[in-house]
Formats: C-alpha cells, structure tokens, sequence
C-alpha cells in the first residue's frame, strides 16, 4: 500500500513539473525571445526569456545540434 501510495506521488510531482514547463514555454513568443533577432534562439537568450533549462534541457531541444533553436525546434519543445 506504502508502495503504490509513494509511486502515485512521484508520478504526480513528475507531471506536474512538466505541466509547470510547458505552461512557462507556451508563454513564450519565438521572436520575443530571440532578441539579437537571427532568427536562433541561443540557451542565453532562452534563459534571459525566463525559461529554467538546463544545459541538458537545451540540447535536447536543439534537434540539429547546432546549438540554438531555429523556430521550428523552438515551437517543439514549447508544443504541449
Ligand atoms: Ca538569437
Ligand atoms: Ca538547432
């Protein structure tokens, strides 16, 4: 019973952490957030927009690897 009481927790804490970045993401407007406007959203710039990723975080998003998030990674990873 402990047991099942402890996973409903974790899983609970786990979607609401995720809830909490995706409603901080979809507040986010890609050319507001691009702010040297290149068109790439640099983890600096995603950072000074509010945004709590960690380095990790970014990669992830940064489908290409090339370090920052054109629009159509960045509307990805602030998608839901
Ligand atoms: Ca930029
Ligand atoms: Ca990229």
């Amino acid at each position: 019973m402990k047991r099942i009481l402890l996973a409903l927790a974790v899983a609970g804490l786990a979607s609401l952490s995720a809830l909490a970045v995706s409603a901080q993401a979809a507040e986010m407007d890609f050319s507001a957030v691009d702010t040297d406007a290149n068109g790439m959203v640099s983890l600096e710039e995603a950072v000074a927009a509010g945004w709590e990723w960690s380095e990790e975080q970014f990669a992830e998003a940064d489908a290409d690897g090339d370090g920052a998030l054109n629009s159509e990674e960045f509307a990805a990873a602030t998608a839901g």
